[in-house]
């Protein structure tokens, strides 16, 4: 109504809670170039724990859309963003060796585990696939905007790290977000008010879930 997207109304809205997802503590220090590198180590594991689970919970995304979705060039956006994990993993694993992070002896910390069965609860059939791209389109986005941040200019983010903000910060994976933004809200300008509140509690879920799983890495959980 206001010419907005339903999802940048929300961005909006929810301004504060999006800023402590999108540029925290650590990601900012990462940017400062005074990122504890243990903590670094830390998210990194847990990253990999986390990008596993990611798995099939985007294959549940994917599956809805082939189903409910009227617009075929969904399930192309998905399936890219799905055949992308698997070099994501090979990444996480020669990245690991280069840091000395032992992924197979990593057990998962609290943050990731409730973050995961979150995951897990939106992979149910009885989720819609608007609540369930919603959160995919979220769980992206947080990670764009906040990798892009390590690499504006003036950033002072250490080489050795410049790799990892790359993965996700850089302009094609942008652009990714924006395909994802663009489903999510053509399917939410369609959908009946409490499939759109339910979007929005989703949105809101994953953005705290995106801030205790970065307090974390920091050790403060
Ligand atoms: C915790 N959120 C977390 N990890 C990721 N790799 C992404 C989002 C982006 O895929």
């Amino acid at each position: 109504a206001n010419g907005k997207s339903t999802t940048a109304t929300w961005t909006n809205l929810h301004r504060p809670i999006y800023e402590r997802a999108t540029r925290h503590p650590f990601i900012l220090a990462i940017r400062e170039g005074t990122v504890d590198i243990a903590a670094f180590k830390r998210w990194l594991g847990q990253d990999y724990i986390f990008v596993r689970d990611f798995v099939p919970f985007l294959a549940s995304v994917l599956l809805k859309a082939c189903k409910q979705s009227d617009e075929p060039s969904d399930m192309e956006v998905i399936l890219g963003g799905l055949a992308s994990l698997s070099d994501e993993l090979s990444w996480f694993k020669s990245e690991a060796s280069k840091w000395d992070v032992h992924l197979y002896t990593t057990a998962p910390q609290k943050a990731n585990l409730e973050y995961c069965r979150f995951l897990q609860s939106l992979a149910s059939p009885e989720v819609s696939y608007i609540v369930a791209v919603t959160a995919f389109w979220a769980i992206e986005t947080v990670y764009q905007e906040s990798f892009a941040l390590c690499l504006e200019s003036g950033s002072e983010t250490p080489a050795e790290l410049i790799d990892t903000c790359r993965r996700w910060g850089n302009a094609g994976f942008g652009q990714y977000c924006q395909s994802i933004q663009r489903i999510a809200d053509r399917c939410l300008e369609k959908a009946p008010s409490d499939e759109v509140k339910k979007a929005e509690e989703v949105f809101l879920s994953v953005l705290s879930y995106e801030i205790n799983f970065w307090n974390m890495s920091c050790g403060e959980s």
